[in-house]
């Protein structure tokens, strides 16, 4: 393959709802661009993009996949996307290294879920975006309606620059208001034919092209004006505001297709070369210093590797995008972020499971390498000159399905760990812990199906049998008022004896309390303990009722008890101990006797301190479309959530809420079906707060009768 300068590039991502066509039109892009003699179907499981098992198994996309097309003089690259919400982690990252989104709609069933959530996403990485209708060869299909329900939806800089003269059975022709013609298009392929538009055609045609020339004349004063004046604007002027208008989001054209059959793919492929953004006319990103990295081949290089993925026979395929600087075989790079230093044996141009080496990638473009030693996702490879550069790595959602996993033959148990260790660095929406407190090991995704996926990798890849059992809270203790007590250790049948005898006084910490109480404090330790929360250890001894050195005994013997709390077992946190008197024996005095004595007057304190359980309480933030409004507030209500806040974002809500974690089991699963799975949502740990009482009592009691069972 040549090598392609920057402005010869462009780079897209394809988005849109489940099914819409992405798999199908990347397909047919891909034979249009030379990389393939041969169209292979979703359902013939011979498509370049979903070649997967797991792809193959379901006839869906799971993983978002890199191709690339050669075509009229540029080098398209394209990520095709899975169109299901729970993958939408595989679309952020798309997003972050695309210059422009072709939202593919199904022109049977418009607007969907995936194409409303997918919007939002790409506004927020501020992408430009462009419609593509696809299956307008369905007899149900109907572009008017389509139409009616982005520029709804999204505004009215949905702009169409194609519409269908005869959407439906036999559809072969659309009106393209650039260069106002009819493009005829055979069924399954063949040459495309321009024709003049007939004349029952010419009024819908000017109406339209009104519309577009006007949209295009926004997006600059100087057309504006123009405008203004003619009435008009000449074939040049208005590429001229339409590519403006697509680079900042002023203008969304809508472009027309059947990519099963094959109709309409090189118009949108014309588009994307002719009116898409080149990478270098796009804002540079910026590095961790807040410098903007100007997309130039003959700056000092550095690339954002933004997925990794495992490949049969190959390994690790480490994917980036070339920012800055240019990337040759055989150089030598810098890993940012931990400076190992890596040698690029292969760049490789990736359509799916096709590879093909190239010996040299410029910035702005998209290319894949293999067996770097030392580099995951988010990293940035830099050329020896500028090796600490780190480019801002993506934001991805939070993971947000929680359950806890085991094997079901716990020999298997190491082995599963290590393979949720290598799921976790092809998946930026996954995370898996080993949870000393809890016990289990937790692993979290976007939703139910996303869990399933793994499942199913775990078990018919690895051949790890497991199952899904339920996550525990990792719940807190604390106290609500000070208490004192005291304890006496003491044991002198046969033998040496022990004897300790310790009284303190504990309190509720909080922050910017002062560190004063009943006795006068003499030395004070502050610890921050590694489950959250504090522990001040006060010394108030005074006249030597207790040797300095058996305070360290004490200490650890609290210690010993925070960490399986009185209560429930849980972790304790944010407690005021305060040391203040006890006794020795000359002879059976010892650490051991002042350990036990510590934690058992910090037992029967706490007790008496109000002692209360604490839960972690999330902030999630729930996108609603707005006549679903009310069932979702009472679900969130049955789940004892505190609504902080909502605000209104075209015909959905957002609310704001606090919703402690152990409500929020099967969320995504219940949200879905109140709302037919046109809501989404994120939530994020927020604050550990008191459980009400009546779920103290609950939970008390659950710990209680647990406790018997393993007596
Ligand atoms: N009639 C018709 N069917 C189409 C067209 N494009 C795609 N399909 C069919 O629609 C189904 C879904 O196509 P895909 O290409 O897998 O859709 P996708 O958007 O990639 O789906 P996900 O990746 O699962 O989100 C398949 O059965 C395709 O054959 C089209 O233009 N016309
Ligand atoms: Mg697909």
């Amino acid at each position: 393959m040549r090598i392609y300068q920057t402005n010869e590039i462009r780079n897209i991502v394809l988005l849109g709802g489940a099914r819409a066509g992405k798999t199908t039109l990347a397909e047919a892009m891909l034979f249009h661009g030379g990389v393939i003699s041969r169209r292979g179907t979703v359902e013939d499981k011979n498509t370049t993009s979903d070649y997967r098992e797991i792809e193959l198994e379901r006839q869906n996309s799971i993983y978002s996949t890199v191709l690339y097309a050669e075509y009229g003089g540029v080098k398209i690259n394209m990520i095709d996307c899975p169109g299901f919400d729970d993958f939408i982690g595989e679309i952020v990252g798309a997003l972050r290294v695309v210059d422009a989104g072709v939202m593919v709609v199904n022109a049977q069933s418009g607007i969907e879920v995936g194409t409303e959530i997918q919007w939002r996403w790409a506004k927020k990485s501020d992408t430009p975006l462009l419609f593509a209708i696809n299956q307008l060869d369905h007899d149900k299909a109907n572009f008017d309606e389509t139409i009616h329900q982005l520029k709804e939806n999204f505004g009215n800089n949905v702009t169409i620059i194609q519409y269908p003269v005869n959407a439906g059975t036999g559809f072969d022709s659309v009106v393209d208001l650039m260069q106002m013609k009819v493009l005829k298009y055979p069924i399954n392929g063949g040459k495309v034919t321009i024709e003049d538009i007939p004349a029952s055609e010419m009024d819908k045609a000017a109406e339209l092209q009104a519309i577009l020339i006007e949209n295009a004349a926004e997006n600059d004063e100087s057309l504006m004006e123009k405008f203004f004046e003619t009435g008009t604007l000449s074939e040049e002027e208005i590429i001229k505001g339409l590519r403006f208008g697509i680079r900042n989001r002023g203008i969304f054209p809508v472009v027309c297709c059947a990519a099963k059959t094959d109709q309409g793919i090189v118009g949108i492929m014309d588009f994307i070369k002719n009116n898409c953004p080149a990478p270098n006319e796009m804002p540079g990103v910026k590095n961790t210093k807040d410098k903007e990295l100007k997309c130039n081949p003959s700056e000092p290089m550095s690339a954002f590797v933004f997925k990794t993925s495992v490949e049969p026979h190959v390994g690790e395929v480490s994917f980036f995008k070339v920012y800055a600087g240019e990337i040759t075989e055989s150089m030598d790079v810098v890993n940012g972020a931990n400076s190992s230093k890596e040698r690029i044996s292969q760049l490789l141009c990736v359509a799916g499971k096709n590879r093909e080496k190239v010996e040299k990638v410029v910035a702005g473009d998209i290319a894949a390498t293999i067996k770097l030693k030392n580099v995951f996702t988010q990293n940035t490879l830099n050329s020896i000159k500028n090796q600490d550069d780190v480019i801002v790595p993506t934001e991805y959602p939070e993971p947000k399905f929680r359950t806890a996993v085991r094997a079901k033959n716990s020999s298997d148990d190491e082995k599963l760990g290590s393979v949720l260790n290598e799921i976790r660095k092809t998946d930026q929406t996954f995370l898996m812990e080993q949870s000393k407190e809890l016990k289990q090991t937790i692993i979290s995704g976007q939703g139910e199906q996303h869990l399933n996926i793994i499942k199913w990798i775990i078990e018919k890849i690895n051949k790890i049998e497991i199952e899904y059992i339920s996550p525990k809270i990792p719940y807190r203790e604390t106290i609500t008022k000070s208490a004192e007590a005291m304890y006496r250790h003491k044991k002198q049948s046969g033998g040496a004896g022990q004897f300790g005898e310790v009284h303190m006084l504990i309190e509720p910490y909080f922050d910017g309390m002062t560190n004063q109480t009943k006795y006068p404090v003499r030395g004070t330790e502050k610890y921050d303990l590694t489950w959250g929360g504090k522990l001040i250890f006060n010394n108030c001894i005074v006249g030597g009722a207790i040797d300095a050195r058996f305070m360290p005994a004490i200490l650890k013997g609290i210690m010993e008890k925070m960490e399986e709390g009185p209560l429930t077992g849980s972790y304790a946190r944010d407690i005021v101990v305060n040391v203040y008197d006890g006794k020795m024996h000359p002879v059976d005095s010892n650490e051991m006797a002042f350990k036990l004595a510590g934690r058992n007057a910090f037992r029967e304190a706490f007790k008496n301190a109000g002692p209360r359980i604490l839960e972690p309480i999330y902030d999630v933030e729930v996108f609603v479309p707005s006549e679903n409004m009310g069932n979702v507030m009472t679900d969130l209500q049955g789940r004892r959530a505190v609504v902080m806040g909502m605000d209104s974002d075209g015909n959905f809500q957002k609310i704001r809420a606090k919703v402690p974690l152990a409500e929020m089991n099967k969320y995504s699963t219940s949200l879905s079906s109140i709302t037919s799975g046109r809501a989404s949502y994120g939530m994020k740990f927020s604050e550990y707060q008191q459980v009400p009482t009546d779920v103290q009592s609950v939970l008390l009691k659950a710990y209680e009768e647990s406790q018997t069972e393993e007596d």
